[in-house]
């Protein structure tokens, strides 16, 4: 039984029930008999232009309901879906859609200049569909001229090794990787979850995460499905909105990340939302800071629930929902899933308190990287656990505390930024002779994506010359908020450059602290 069917089964026995309501929309709310009946018409609609068992099919859509009819019918009929951020710059989108050698990609069509301007190196791309408009409109233009018999329609996919679901995700060397996702692996991490956060079929869970990855994807929106609850779907966040909805819907569930932690308790009066129905409030995706977890329970009421995991693995540890609530803590590992802390130097496994990499073998784990099979191997040790690249320990008592990273690695806002990736940009650029690329504190973004640039002589760039220069080739979230000149970089005897001595001299930690940031300006 995967998810999948978890979900069909879902859709019949709560057919009248809303499964999605999409707010601010004119979309009507969804009932789960509804999803099932579009997401059928969808999978006639993909199987005519093509889409067969296997194929990937990318797609580039708002939050809203195409994007989960397209993503569900995809994977209900053993193609695999490939959600992309529609903020992708020419240069990210072709990458993705030639390295997936994507069959049919569905773009929305305020991108289609975009689009049209990448796909002429793109053999494998049989088909580009756009949507218009806002909504749902369109797409249901769309699907009124299909007609759908059941009786061809594949059975739901039931081998647990078929890959389902293909999130992209950097490192700290070479390109892009294609986690590839199985059904197995699904329903292994949502029924863990299930159990874990005790999902009720009476939750209300208020979305406000983007839904190309697997925080919002699959960890918030399949959980719901997967519970038979309710999902108000806000299409982008604002926080007062947020909390004003928590409290009008009587939302009993809500998954976050510590900015947007953050970003709630910077609303003026936010302690004057009484929040008091709701039973599970998570965080995770980036470390939570202390005062960021003592402020909510002050404010609000209620402790954070933190979590770890990883677009390969999904969730893995997770504080308990009865029980301590650590502060500090990524918790216990979920049911299934078994973590170790490693030397990864010798190999040896450490002892409680002793301070190594955690590595994760469990069913939920991927089983690979697409198309990259020495990729694959360095990913994971003979005997097959995932090498996760966090340092962190394990106490006594089985609670897993994060200590760092082995890898070069920004989070901001939740989002990873590979310093690589945007110091390969930087160094397309004429007045750049050198450039490193840190995460300074902040107190918005947790850290923020910082270059430093030593010009080439003779060259004087501005900064705002840098950014724009990031812009137009990386996704908008890495591009550096702050630039800083230097005349040198330092460096080790062997030419490395020396990240943590740049972070300690040109980083400061002035205004990392929430109470900095609450008071001060909230820019960017
Ligand atoms: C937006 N901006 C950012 C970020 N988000 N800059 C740096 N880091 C970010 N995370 C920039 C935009 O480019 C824009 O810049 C300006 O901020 C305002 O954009 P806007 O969209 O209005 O921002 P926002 O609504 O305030 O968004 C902040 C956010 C968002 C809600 C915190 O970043 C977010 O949804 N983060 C969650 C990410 C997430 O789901 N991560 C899960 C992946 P300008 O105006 O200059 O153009 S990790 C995962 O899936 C694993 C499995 C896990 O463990 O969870």
């Amino acid at each position: 039984m995967t998810f999948l069917h978890t979900l069909v089964d879902n859709c019949r026995r709560l057919k009248d029930k809303v499964a999605i309501e999409i707010l601010g929309s004119d979309d009507k709310p969804l009932t789960y008999g509804q999803l099932e009946e579009k997401v059928q018409q969808t999978m006639a609609y993909l199987q005519q232009r093509g889409v067969q068992r296997g194929d990937r099919v990318a797609l580039q859509l708002p939050k809203g309901l195409p994007f989960i009819y397209v993503h569900l019918a995809i994977m209900r009929l053993g193609a695999i879906s490939l959600p992309l951020n529609p903020a992708y710059p020419p240069h990210e989108l072709a990458y993705f859609l030639q390295d997936a050698a994507a069959a049919l990609f569905i773009a929305h069509e305020d991108n289609r200049d975009t689009v049209q301007s990448i796909l002429a190196p793109l053999p494998d791309l049989k088909n580009v569909v756009y949507l218009r408009g806002e909504g749902n409109a369109h797409f249901l233009e769309l699907l009124a001229d299909v007609d759908v018999r059941p009786a061809q329609l594949p059975p739901i996919p039931a081998d647990p090794e078929l890959t389902a679901l293909m999130i992209y995700t950097s490192g700290t060397t070479g390109r892009p990787k294609g986690a590839m996702i199985t059904h197995g692996n699904l329903s292994a991490n949502i029924d863990a979850l299930h159990s874990a956060w005790g999902w009720r079929q009476d939750d209300v869970l208020l979305h406000v995460l983007p839904i190309f990855h697997v925080h919002g994807l699959v960890v918030a929106l399949h959980g719901a499905f997967n519970a038979g609850a309710t999902t108000l779907i806000m299409l982008k966040f604002d926080a007062r909105r947020t909390l004003d909805i928590l409290v009008r819907r009587k939302c009993t569930v809500f998954m976050a990340v510590p900015t947007i932690h953050r970003m709630l308790l910077a609303v003026p009066d936010a302690a004057n939302y009484d929040l008091s129905q709701m039973r599970l409030l998570t965080s995770g995706s980036d470390r939570l800071p202390d005062d960021t977890f003592e402020a909510f329970r002050q404010t609000f009421g209620h402790t954070l629930l933190e979590r770890y995991g990883m677009t390969e693995t999904g969730m893995n540890l997770s504080n308990p929902l009865y029980g301590e609530r650590r502060v500090g803590s990524v918790g216990l590992p979920l049911p299934g899933v078994q973590v170790r802390v490693v030397d990864s130097q010798s190999g040896e496994i450490l002892s409680d308190g002793e301070v190594g990499e955690l590595q994760i073998r469990g069913s939920h784990v991927c089983k690979g990287y697409w198309r990259q099979p020495e990729k694959t191997l360095e990913a994971f040790t003979a005997d097959g656990w995932l090498k996760t690249g966090d340092l962190g320990m394990r106490e006594p008592d089985g609670y897993f505390t994060l200590k760092g990273r082995s890898k070069d690695l920004i989070i901001s806002g939740g989002l990873n930024v590979y310093p690589p990736e945007v110091e390969l940009v930087l160094a397309g650029h004429p007045a750049i002779s050198a450039s490193a690329v840190i995460g300074c504190p902040d107190p918005k973004w947790g850290e923020r994506v910082t270059a430093v640039i030593v010009p080439a002589d003779g060259t004087s760039p501005s900064e705002e010359e840098i950014v724009d220069h990031c812009r137009n080739r990386l996704a908008p979230y890495k591009a550096p908020k702050q630039v800083i000149f230097v005349d040198a970089l330092p460096r080790t005897a062997l030419g490395k450059i020396q990240k943590a001595q740049l972070r300690e001299s040109l980083c400061s930690d002035r205004d990392s602290r929430l109470g900095e940031w609450r008071t001060g300006d909230s820019k960017n």
